[in-house]
């Protein structure tokens, strides 16, 4: 097993970047259920964030989204934000949110609504140098519902031509992650539907291009640690967005459903982080979170998710990785797999709380935050509150 407190080394250096759009009301197509206390502004979002950060030490930059967290005045956000304690992290484009894009946005036949769509793209790298942030986290929602709907090669064109474009107004420093879905809210075809189609579009465009895993993006059963092997291997490897689910893409909190496949993705991240090869590209990672929170408080899941990172990547250190290749390389096939096993069954609690106390973090972030704000947030922000 790995040394202790070289894991909690290792974790005080993890930081891990929390949605604006995780703090506010959100639902399915049902229903939006609200939730007491629950961020209604930019500031108020961008406020939440900064507690999550207070309460776990770890998570000092917030990811904005445009139009959503639109200001006319970025650098008074900015400087908000500051304030905080926080920086402003990933700024996300909105290509799904308008009625001409029912078509498509990068990939629209019609070159007028493309244009509109890269315009988009191109403030949003604007918005991104001014508030100093140094990614641009591109979903492209684009696809389409019934086969002849749209020319498929045609459609890969326009999206490459789009992407060079954006690419070419990309500042030095700055990133383009680019995000891959593999169906929804196209139910056919998806433009960017998978890692492969992600990595291929990133390599032609150049190093300031990689992609991000969204864990809930992909098909059923899908090796997603397998994906993050090959991504670190390329080089390609830019960041996630972490969310768990049961069926589709249910942004549930993270670790929710299946801790052990966090964990098996965490591993192969802690791996990669010991590989000369590989070290670069994995110190390089955004670790997001993109949640929506439908029945249950906004805050309490964020600050949960963000435990359940650092849980799982607590056991991912913890593997004897030494022991692991000599196992390999004996073709012990179990010995190998309890190796991992004995890592991700041990209780990382207490070197957790350990690792709080150095951060200058409640022991419980959870317990602290039901405590001591949840109600007077929800005071605060009741609809008769003043002010
Ligand atoms: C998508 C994708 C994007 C997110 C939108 C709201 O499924 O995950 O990252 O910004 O949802
Ligand atoms: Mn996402
Ligand atoms: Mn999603």
């Amino acid at each position: 097993m790995a040394d202790e407190t070289d894991v909690r080394e290792e974790l005080r250096r993890l930081e891990i970047e929390t949605p604006s759009w995780g703090y506010g009301n959100s639902g399915t197509r049902f229903h939006v259920f609200p939730w007491p206390g629950a961020a209604r502004t930019v500031h108020e979002r961008v406020a939440d964030a900064a507690l999550v950060h207070r309460l776990t030490g770890a998570c000092p930059s917030v990811a904005l989204h445009n139009p959503w967290d639109r200001v006319d005045d970025w650098d008074g956000l900015r400087a908000f934000t500051e304030a905080q304690g926080l920086r402003i992290g990933a700024i996300n484009p909105n290509l799904f949110q308008d009625d001409d894009y029912r078509l498509g946005s990068l990939c629209h036949p019609d070159a007028r609504v493309r244009r509109k769509a890269l315009e988009h793209c191109l403030e949003c790298v604007e918005i991104a140098e001014r508030v100093s942030s140094t990614i641009l986290s591109l979903w492209v929602p684009d696809g389409t519902n019934y086969p002849g709907q749209d020319d498929l090669r045609d459609r890969f064109r326009r999206l490459v031509a789009g992407l060079e474009e954006l690419y070419a107004a990309l500042p030095d420093g700055m990133r383009l992650l680019v995000e891959y879905k593999f169906f929804e809210p196209a139910f056919y075809s998806t433009d960017l539907p998978d890692w492969g189609t992600a990595a291929l579009v990133c390599r032609g465009l150049g190093p300031q291009a990689q992609v991000l895993v969204d864990t809930g993006h992909h098909a059923l059963g899908t090796n997603i640690e397998q994906i993050v092997a090959l991504l670190l291997e390329q080089g390609s490897l830019g960041g996630f967005h972490f969310n768990n689910r049961k069926y589709a893409d249910d942004d549930l909190i993270v670790g929710s459903i299946d801790p052990f496949e966090l964990f098996r993705i965490m591993s192969e991240i802690a791996s990669a982080r010991c590989d000369a090869a590989t070290a670069g590209t994995a110190n390089g990672i955004a670790f997001m979170i993109d949640q929506s929170h439908n029945v249950e408080g906004k805050i309490d899941a964020m600050i949960q998710s963000v435990v359940n990172i650092q849980t799982a990547y607590a056991k991912a250190l913890l593997v004897d990785r030494a022991a692991l290749a000599a196992a390999q390389q004996a073709g012990d096939v179990l010995g190998a797999h309890r190796i991992v096993l004995d890592a991700y069954e041990t209780d990382v609690r207490p070197l957790l709380t350990r690792l709080r106390s150095e951060l200058g973090a409640p022991a419980d972030p959870v317990e602290t935050y039901r405590a001591e704000y949840a109600q007077p947030l929800a005071t605060a922000r009741r609809p008769d509150a003043a002010g």
